[in-house]
């Protein structure tokens, strides 16, 4: 019986290390083609993600193909099939959401094009950092939404009645966000989330969305949206209203978006967490370092710090 011990742990090591070997690899090359799928361009955040990628990939020489899912998860699904078709080196992909962008990670995988996924994650039941692609770089949204819901608990002292603004349904950030946020305003007696509806993650959106929401809730004394943008709508809304953001309805929201900080600045938004959008300088390096054989974590997770009226101002001239 002792024979078999070895034999049983090395076949254990070797399916261990040809899950790991699953992964496409990446030759070293004086250039690259690479290829970007955007969500879409519906905002300040998706436009500063794509100049960044696309001036990190002019800086270093390579040929960037630059796709716009257009707030499609299934054009992006297209989209990442052209990339294959077309045989880029590598694909960066910013899944608009985690389930119907998965498989097209798969996708790439089997057609032997690392992936590596930016901003927004996949659902790890079906494409699994490290196994089916190299891995994810991003903010943790958890974080942000705990970041968050602790600023508000501070600001409200304990008492107030809360509309939340989802992000887009089904995407990475609004469902972490909200599960960060929620587990602890949950935790706060005092607080109490009075309605919770998707924006989107636009100004509009989250202007009609919180039109619609003050009627059904005129006594709401708080607002947390998942992004600067639609926080800045219901803040549209709220003077339409005749209420006065930061006095009447205390604002927090996540991005940091310049007119985020304006907004702070004139005293009508309470803070935002930072999610930095220029990721083509760490994106390209996790690459090249793929690339040259270096072990990739198989998490990459962006610092991010936190605005509000002390450093707002300071940080106004470098936002986008
Ligand atoms: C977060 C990113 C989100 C931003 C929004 O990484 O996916 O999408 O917070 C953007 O502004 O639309």
């Amino acid at each position: 019986m002792k024979r078999f011990i070895p034999i049983a742990l090395a076949a254990l090591a070797f399916s261990a290390l040809a899950a790991d070997a699953g992964l496409p690899k990446l030759a070293k090359k004086a250039t690259y083609k690479i290829g970007f799928a955007q969500t879409e361009t519906n905002n300040p955040w998706r436009l500063a993600l794509t100049a960044s990628m696309q001036g990190e990939a002019k800086k270093r020489g390579w040929k960037l193909v630059y796709t716009n899912g257009n707030g499609s998860a299934a054009k992006q699904v297209s989209d990442v099939d052209s990339l294959i078709a077309q045989k880029v080196d590598a694909i960066f992909l910013s899944p608009r959401e985690e389930k119907p962008l998965a498989p097209a990670v798969l996708k790439a995988k089997k057609a032997g094009i690392p992936v590596f996924v930016i901003d927004r994650n996949v659902d790890q039941s079906i494409a699994k950092a490290g196994r089916d692609y190299v891995t994810f770089i991003g903010s943790d949204f958890i974080l942000e939404g705990q970041r968050a819901a602790d600023w508000l608990i501070k600001a409200t002292k304990g008492t107030a009645k809360i509309i939340e603004l989802e992000g887009s349904l089904g995407s990475s950030p609004a469902n972490d966000r909200k599960t960060g946020f929620d587990e602890r305003i949950k935790g706060t007696p005092g607080l109490e989330i009075v309605a919770s509806q998707t924006g989107n993650f636009t100004r509009d959106e989250g202007r009609q969305v919180m039109e619609a929401l003050l009627q059904a809730h005129p006594d709401v004394t708080a607002v947390y949206a998942h992004n600067d943008e639609m926080a800045l709508g219901a803040i549209t809304a709220l003077e339409a209203a005749g209420k006065v953001p930061g006095k009447d309805v205390i604002i927090v929201s996540i991005d940091g978006e310049k007119d985020a900080l304006q907004a702070i600045i004139d005293g009508k938004l309470g803070a935002t967490v930072e999610c930095n959008p220029r990721f083509g300088p760490k994106a390209m390096t996790a690459m090249v370092d793929y690339a040259n054989g270096k072990k990739i974590a198989i998490k990459l997770t962006n610092d991010d710090r936190f605005f509000d009226i002390s450093n707002a101002k300071a940080s106004l001239a470098s936002s986008y």
